[in-house]
């Protein structure tokens, strides 16, 4: 692919500048969860912006959406590039909509370069990736590559005990396919790194090769109710107290395994909840995470031991996913870094600290990511921000990658073709775009 041929970064920052726009939150982030009515007009202008690209758009039995660019060999399985469009409560304009937005610039590209792939190309948006409403997180994608049953994601509820279920079904995104029956031959994702890396080293290319391992509970401490005023400190059976050492554990825990294992109680919830009620009943959540599946094993004895070594109150501890840590394609990463060195940009390889799609569909398919930087490394956080070029960088990378993933051939029509057919070749073999 010679220079001139790139991704529109422009027209790609118009497209997130617009998502953004769907759950704009008045601090300038994004609160769009799963499958809220946010989330349904975000999907539906998807939809819209795919089809005007003249893809075919499709969903599976759990919303999973798949935009298709057909091929010049449509029995090829396709090339996908996603992530998702569902962000945090108090989420960014970037995690998981540059990557969809990503996979749509490139087919915009590739029409206006008029490129034929040999292969398919597909545009996907994975439903219900945060896990924000819907724990676990990568819920939709993992049921495609087999790691959770769709009973289980269908049964899912969020704080108000409203099913997974019924809210596919009323925003209209139950699709008749089953989830996990759509083929593809690879599968790429763009994200933002989520973490200061790249950026303290004045890089702008992660090139992925796995993911970290994660484990997550949800704990419950039961204890009495009582009078805050006429119960004696003896005796208590104070469920908040309890949880404070439980919480406190959580982050001693995550210290002892550093620099690279991390711990957090993102969830709270105290019930009565009343100033002058001893606590009975604490719910909270933790998000253990470790490059080595054997320290997640370490980290996961010593919360265990905790609770049961908790005496005031009772402590119940569910891990209700535990997702290993995962290596990506080597086919894949290194088509990722081949593209990256064919761009000149500065890179490293790196493994992703944050879970993502890739994460699990990478159990299915060959699969890789391509970071970018976002500044200070902050996201799940309304200040997210990425540079506009970084972002264009990392989509000229996937757009290169994908290609030589595609096997593709191409041609543009133009009045000096050198052949009969009025086409010239303009794009070097995929040899040529690997060497
Ligand atoms: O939990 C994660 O790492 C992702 O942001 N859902
Ligand atoms: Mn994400
Ligand atoms: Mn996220």
């Amino acid at each position: 692919m010679t220079d001139d041929n790139q991704i529109n970064g422009d027209r790609l920052w118009q497209s997130l500048m617009e998502m953004a726009r769907i759950g704009a939150l008045p601090g300038g982030g994004c609160g769009r969860l799963a499958l809220t009515d946010d989330d349904q007009i975000a999907r539906d202008l998807f939809a819209r912006w795919c089809e005007e690209a003249g893809c075919t758009v499709t969903f599976d039995r759990l919303g999973n959406m798949f935009a298709r660019r057909e091929g010049r060999n449509p029995d090829l399985p396709p090339i996908a590039i996603g992530s998702h469009l569902d962000t945090q409560p108090h989420g960014g304009r970037f995690d998981g909509v540059y990557g969809v937005m990503a996979g749509l610039e490139i087919v915009r590209s590739l029409n206006d370069l008029g490129i034929d792939t040999d292969a398919p190309i597909e545009i996907v948006n994975w439903t219900n990736e945060e896990g924000a409403r819907f724990a676990p997180a990568m819920l939709c994608s993992g049921v495609y590559a087999g790691l959770f049953d769709l009973e289980f994601a269908l049964s899912r509820t969020d704080a108000d005990g409203t099913r997974l279920e019924d809210e596919l079904t009323r925003i209209g995104y139950v699709g008749t396919n089953p989830c996990g029956a759509h083929e593809m031959g690879a599968f790429l994702e763009a994200h933002i790194e989520q973490g200061p890396v790249l950026e303290r080293n004045d890089e702008i290319i992660g090139v992925v090769t796995g993911g970290q391992g994660q484990r997550w509970y949800d704990v419950t401490v039961t204890g009495r109710d009582a009078h805050s005023g006429s119960t004696p400190m003896q005796g208590r059976s104070d469920a908040l107290i309890a949880a404070a050492r439980m919480i406190t554990a959580v982050q001693e825990i995550a210290l002892a395994h550093g620099p690279d294992g991390v711990g957090t109680v993102g969830e709270l919830h105290v019930s009565p909840n009343s100033r002058n009620t001893i606590p009975g009943d604490v719910r909270f959540t933790i998000d253990f995470r470790h490059p080595d599946d054997a320290v997640l094993s370490v980290m996961d004895t010593a919360i265990t031991e905790t609770a049961k070594a908790e005496a005031d109150a009772r402590v119940d501890l569910e891990m209700i996913w535990h997702n290993p840590p995962v290596r990506f394609d080597r086919r894949c990463v290194d088509a990722i870094e081949t593209a990256t060195k064919g761009l000149d940009y500065p890179f490293r390889r790196m493994v992703s600290g944050a879970g993502h799609d890739a994460c699990l569909v990478a159990r299915k398919v060959p699969t890789a990511m391509v970071f970018v930087p976002c500044r200070d490394g902050l996201s799940h956080n309304e200040a997210e921000w990425a540079e506009p070029a970084h972002l264009a960088a990392g989509c000229n990378v996937l757009f290169r990658a994908a290609l030589a993933l595609s096997q593709y051939s191409t041609f543009a029509p133009g009045p000096d073709a050198e052949d009969g057919n009025n086409k010239k070749k303009i794009q070097p073999t995929v040899q040529e775009i690997q060497q």
